[in-house]
């Protein structure tokens, strides 16, 4: 035995859909640079995740380049970690398949996306936007994943990801790792910039409380200088402040380098984000 410790194994997805915005950077690209930095990093386009909402064929398939081309941009480096399209691994459905039998009809009913999004379906509301969280938690197990660095929004479809192999496991034998979570100290749940009280989202109505990932930099300045904020002159953290307390959040977040102005994110310069207090 060579007394080295295996490398941990890290899995996270994204969703090849809308304009990727901040909190999706905060909270889940900046993570995965960090990731294969430190640990066996797999990371995914998760473009059947995508249809489980009305979509176009032809602009989905576009969509998954350019997720690809921004997370690349953000520097994922495909030479230290593994980037795939979900759709190329066909095992991913066929786990989700065998996982349903082990998931409770309840349990899915009480996920909160599910919910959010049934609301805004018009036409259908998807049996694969109900199955939404068994294939993401088919995604997960399916590489051993020992660790799964996302925002606090998906925290809820981790631990039913945790029940499941655990549900497995005890049922068919020791099958699956039993995955942790990893979300960021800071802006682990980036709120929406005009609406304090929710989180930052592709499907928000407006633009104006979204900061996209592709904004011009006049475009994110204009929409920083009209966050709402909170009354009183006072600038700290609480749950009171839900605006301020945003604002440094992200402040927070974004990494120092970049913050000054200098230019490209270099992860090793910053990370472990643990480390990083406000
Ligand atoms: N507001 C957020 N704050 C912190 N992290 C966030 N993430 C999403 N929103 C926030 C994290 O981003 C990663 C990728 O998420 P996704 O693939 O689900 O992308 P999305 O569908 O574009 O995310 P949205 O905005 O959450 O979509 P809608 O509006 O459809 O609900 C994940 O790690 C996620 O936690």
């Amino acid at each position: 035995m060579s007394g080295q410790r295996e490398p941990v194994r890290i899995f996270s997805g994204i969703q090849p859909t809308g304009r990727k915005h901040l909190g999706n950077f905060l909270g889940g690209v900046q993570q995965f640079v960090e990731g294969q930095h430190r640990g066996d990093a797999v990371y995914c386009i998760v473009n059947m995740h995508a249809t489980t909402i009305a979509y176009a064929p032809e602009a989905l398939r576009e969509r998954v380049y350019d997720t690809q081309a921004l997370l690349i941009a953000a520097g994922v480096d495909p030479d230290k970690c593994v980037l795939f399209r979900q759709s190329d691994v066909a095992e991913h459905g066929v786990l989700c398949w065998l996982l349903s039998s082990v998931t409770a009809y309840g349990e899915l009913g009480r996920m909160h996306q599910f919910k959010e999004k049934s609301v805004q379906q018009r036409d259908l509301v998807s049996t694969g936007l109900f199955l939404y969280p068994v294939l993401q938690a088919a995604d997960i197990l399916l590489y051993q994943a020992q660790e799964v660095p996302v925002g606090e929004d998906q925290r809820q479809h981790l631990e039913l990801t945790r029940n499941l192999a655990q549900r497995f496991n005890a049922r068919f034998g020791e099958t699956f790792t039993v995955p942790r979570i990893r979300v960021p100290k800071t802006a682990a749940r980036v709120m929406d910039l005009q609406d304090p009280t929710a989180k930052m989202s592709t499907s928000a109505r407006g633009d104006a409380g979204t900061v996209h990932v592709l904004d011009d930099p006049d475009t994110i300045a204009q929409k920083v200088r009209s966050a709402m904020t909170d009354s009183g002159r006072e600038v700290r953290l609480s749950p009171e402040k839900p605006g301020i307390s945003n604002l440094i959040e992200i402040y927070a977040g974004i990494p120092a380098v970049d913050r000054r102005g200098r230019g490209a994110i270099r992860p090793n310069d910053l990370w472990p984000i643990q480390e990083r207090r406000l």
